[in-house]
């Protein structure tokens, strides 16, 4: 089971990142992200077997998410692989605090996959034609969050992805 784990949007939220997704596309091509397949990784597993995903599915579960307010205000591309997405023009500590224990605790409990650096980022557009992101309009937006999802990764025949959510953690 391909597995990572993800803030999710709130619905008004989403829906303007699927407007802002829109707008990158038309601007800059490739393959827009469904709106309902827009998050915040927080980490990556890549393929994990099903008794370690029932175990990792508990422990989420149980976790808690200290409430906290990203801020987006940056968009942004990685060369490769293409990909045209909004983030952060600072440093974002509670989201960098919430990664890193995420991963201690992901580590103890026997996942490898720490990415050296965590840049966090919401993917609107993969395979872009154009990485010009300074063309696209000013955003500000707060993306308000107090709990994390565990998603599976399902490929369908096409090579597209469908998102279903195993667990989520406990939040206010
Ligand atoms: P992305 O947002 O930069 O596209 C589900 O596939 C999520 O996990 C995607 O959001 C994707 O990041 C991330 N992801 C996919 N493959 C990955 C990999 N090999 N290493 C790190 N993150 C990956």
């Amino acid at each position: 089971m391909r597995l990572f784990l993800a803030l999710v949007p709130p619905p008004e939220l989403r829906t303007r990142l699927g407007e802002l997704a829109d707008i990158a596309h038309a601007r800059c091509g490739g393959r827009r992200m469904p709106d309902d397949r827009l998050h915040l990784t927080l980490a990556f597993l890549g393929e994990v077997d099903e008794k370690r995903a029932v175990e990792l599915a508990e422990w989420v579960s149980t976790l808690g998410v200290a409430p906290g307010r990203w801020r987006l205000d940056s968009w942004s591309c990685f060369q490769r692989p293409r990909i045209v997405w909004i983030g952060s023009q600072r440093p974002a500590p509670p989201l960098e605090t919430l990664q890193r224990t995420l991963w201690d605790g992901l580590e103890a409990r026997g996942f490898p996959g720490r990415p050296a650096r965590f840049v966090p980022h919401v993917t609107l557009l993969r395979r872009a034609d154009s990485l010009a992101t300074f063309d696209l309009p000013d955003i500000d937006l707060a993306w308000p969050y107090n709990k994390l999802e565990l998603i599976q990764s399902i490929m369908d025949g096409s090579g597209a992805a469908r998102y279903t959510t195993l667990a989520r953690s406990g939040g206010a």
